[in-house]
């Protein structure tokens, strides 16, 4: 995988250390880093018990941990916001950076927060509201320097149950696992099909002579957190209408009564499923090496996400048309949506050209990393 940051991973880590021994004045007890993901196809799946395609970046985040000065006393250094905070162990969240953060530590080192403190360093080669997963980064590079911290071994599948929980119960984010699967079952540059109802991961080949192209809108999708919980609630009504726990459960065979439901839960769920039958023809096509078939696929997840789904905004829908105008085989929005990232399918011969024109035709977007 190529990379557009400067910054090596290893390189990360070694700056997180030094930012830890400028604020804290000794050296991290434990360093850790876990990557931020683009998904490739499947998406607001992962909520409804349905299947993506996540790869693993080698854009990530940074966490240095070490023993405070105070027990109880949690202090917190970003280097990339150049900001500190200082929470008690046992906080209730506050809506600030760090509650990702002392949620983790809370989960897994609760005792030895409140009897010696903790001082805490995270950086970032991963930008943040791009739907590139900075929290699972955030949370699981958190959870991997912790458990290394207090000399505990690391199970990826418990990592990304215990990230997902302070999400979801702490910090408050309805989300589902895939970002959290992504940050600690996954390699850079390895794509995975995730199964989210079992949790089963397997790796995908990528085309060759292809490229996947992330190109971050300029639109930071930061303010979004209403919406998203808005279409998991409304997916959850849909499958209760339904009568499925899930609307995994459903294939296009349901799709008739579906879209009887009430506006707009009938095409919240013809996304839900058509996206699904995406995903599982997305494989076949890329095991059979059919890029340009992949590619239409991730277009149609485009025009399904905004017509069906709701979630694109016009400055995104622009940049998946400029990304198609420029070469691409596909292009879609990844991640939650509202802003963010697109993922672009662009043959090796034309990877530079379109590199160019986005860079021309799009001056607030910014090509984030090719794989
Ligand atoms: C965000 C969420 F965190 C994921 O769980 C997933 O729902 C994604 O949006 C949409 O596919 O990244």
């Amino acid at each position: 995988m190529q990379r557009v940051s400067n910054v090596t991973d290893e390189e990360l880590l070694v700056q997180v250390s030094n930012a830890f021994e400028a604020a804290f004045g000794c050296q991290p007890g434990a360093v850790a880093f876990a990557p931020g993901r683009v998904n490739l196809l499947g998406e607001h799946t992962d909520y409804t018990g349905g299947l993506a395609m996540p790869m693993p970046l080698n854009l990530g985040v940074a966490v240095a941990v070490g023993p405070g000065s105070e027990p109880g006393l949690v202090e917190f250094v970003s280097e990339t916001l150049s900001e500190t905070d200082r929470r008690r162990a046992d906080d209730p969240p506050a809506g600030r950076w760090s509650d990702y953060m002392l949620g983790c530590l809370q989960a897994v080192a609760s005792e030895e927060i409140a009897r010696d403190g903790c001082h805490c360093a995270v950086s970032a080669t991963l930008p943040v509201g791009a739907g590139l997963s900075s929290s699972a980064a955030v949370e699981v590079a958190t959870l991997r320097a912790a458990n290394a911290l207090l000399g505990r071994e690391d199970e990826p599948g418990e990592l990304a149950r215990i990230a997902l929980k302070v999400e979801n119960d702490y910090v408050g984010v309805p989300c589902g696992i895939m970002d959290q699967v992504a940050a600690s079952a996954g390699v850079p540059g390895l794509a995975l099909l995730l199964d989210t109802r079992t949790l089963d991961v397997s790796p995908i080949r990528l085309p060759y002579n292809h490229h996947f192209v992330v190109v971050h809108s300029g639109v930071s999708h930061r303010l979004a957190l209403d919406a998203y919980s808005e279409r998991v609630a409304e997916c959850a009504r849909a499958a209760s209408e339904l009568g499925v726990a899930d609307l995994g459960e459903l294939s296009l065979e349901d799709l008739g009564r579906a879209i009887g439901l009430a506006e707009p839960l009938g095409r919240r769920v013809r996304h839900v499923v058509t996206e699904n039958e995406r995903v599982r023809a997305g494989v076949a096509d890329l095991e059979a090496g059919a890029a340009a078939a992949f590619g239409r696929r991730m277009i149609e997840s485009h025009l399904s996400q905004r017509d069906d789904f709701e979630v694109s905004i016009a400055r995104v829908d622009a940049l998946v048309d400029g990304a198609m105008r420029s070469g691409a085989l596909g292009a879609r929005l990844t991640g939650g949506g509202f802003g963010g990232a697109i993922v672009a399918l662009v043959r090796d011969v034309h990877l530079d050209a379109f590199c160019a024109s986005i860079r021309a035709g799009f001056p607030e977007a910014r090509v984030l990393a090719v794989a």
